[in-house]
């Protein structure tokens, strides 16, 4: 028994869309009002370990900062959501979200805001559930986004309700999948199984990649438009013994040109992979302040791409405007180490890399 409740029809009226004063920006519409019918537990205390997910689509070219999402949500009488609410996304593989905790890429913890729509499904009162401040960036690609009640109390759960037509942004898109295991295996939830969510925040054009250097290693195949987007298509470079240890394997600096101006943050996106390992992957950004190189990332490269990323905000004293020159130039080294690779002629591929600059 997987907590699900599945009725044969929906009597009620529609909801009224309210309890979303908010100034953001749509991102992603799911249609956040229930057909009623069907709904996927996803809170302790009954089911600590489910994750629920569906899949949203970030434009190539574009960054989103999320800062709310919100759900239709069905709660068991006995239940107590604990005040809290966490948004989670997983990365993607093939239409589907990648197995395993470790690719859980954003995770945000908030108070939840309960709005009763005053309607009632299965004898249960139904509310959107809101968390807002999420403060959580992806790049383009798919990604697949869930939510839960981590201090989820009383007796029973939360049920997240679907809908019929997945709203204007995830109609045509994969339904639903969950887990059981706490995201270790994913299962699609089958036909008709579209979330009522939505989620909004602030989308921003990024900074591509205008110009590429192979300091070491070899270039395969690919131009600078194979790192825009998240799109499996790569900029390949196969890796060159270093002449002497400590020196990557691997070393290519890239450059964009961002709007000037007072900079209040900038972040840096990498989708990558190694084709073998073990290999230390490095991001650093240059400084122009102090003209030299500042680590932002390092991590284990491995044989799937992976997103890595690093932002740097004005408000957290990080110094964001040091690494944007006066006329606009970004620049950053990406290296790649051997740590001990057994298997020669292995590569590294870029799918995707550029900045995201915000300035007044
Ligand atoms: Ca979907
Ligand atoms: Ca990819
Ligand atoms: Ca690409």
């Amino acid at each position: 028994m997987t907590g699900i409740l599945i009725a044969v029809a929906a009597l009620a009226s529609p909801v009224p869309a309210g309890g979303n004063a908010n100034q953001q920006d749509m991102l992603w519409d799911n249609q956040l009002i229930t057909n009623g019918v069907m709904a996927r537990a996803v809170s302790p205390p009954a089911f600590p370990n489910i994750r629920v997910v569906d899949d949203i689509f970030v434009s190539p070219g574009t960054v989103w900062h999320i800062e709310s999402l919100t759900a239709d949500i069905l709660e068991d009488s006995l239940w107590d959501s604990g005040g809290r609410m966490s948004v989670y996304v997983w990365l993607s593989d093939g239409n589907r979200p990648r197995n395993g905790n470790v690719n859980m890429i954003a995770f945000s913890e908030r108070v939840v805001e309960r709005f009763r729509t005053g309607n009632s499904y299965f004898g249960r009162p139904d509310f959107h559930h809101t968390a807002r401040n999420l403060d959580i960036t992806l790049p383009s690609g798919q990604f697949w986004i869930g939510m839960r009640h981590p201090l989820g109390g009383g007796s029973g759960t939360a049920y997240w309700f679907t809908t019929n037509v997945a709203g204007t942004d995830g109609e045509g898109t994969s339904t639903g999948f969950f887990s059981l295991d706490a995201g270790g295996t994913f299962n699609p939830e089958g036909s008709g199984w579209h979330h009522a969510f939505e989620v909004r925040g602030h989308e921003e054009p990024t900074v591509p990649v205008t110009l590429i250097q192979v300091l070491r290693g070899e270039r395969v195949s690919g131009a600078t438009i194979s790192m825009a987007r998240s799109d499996d298509d790569r900029y390949v470079i196969s890796a060159r013994r270093p002449t002497a240890v400590g020196l990557p394997s691997v070393e290519v600096i890239v450059e964009g040109r961002a709007t000037a101006g007072d900079v209040t943050w900038t972040s840096f996106t990498l989708e990558s992979k190694a084709t073998a390992g073990p290999v230390r992957q490095r991001i650093e950004l240059w400084s122009f302040d102090t003209n030299n190189w500042h680590l932002m990332h390092e991590r284990m490269a491995i044989a799937d791409d992976f997103f890595s990323f690093r932002r740097l905000r004005a408000r957290q004293n990080e110094s964001p405007g040091r690494y944007v020159s006066a006329n606009g130039t970004v620049r950053a080294r990406l290296t790649w180490y051997d740590l001990g690779v057994t298997s020669v002629g292995w590569t590294v591929q870029i799918d995707q890399a550029g900045w995201h600059v915000v300035a007044n």
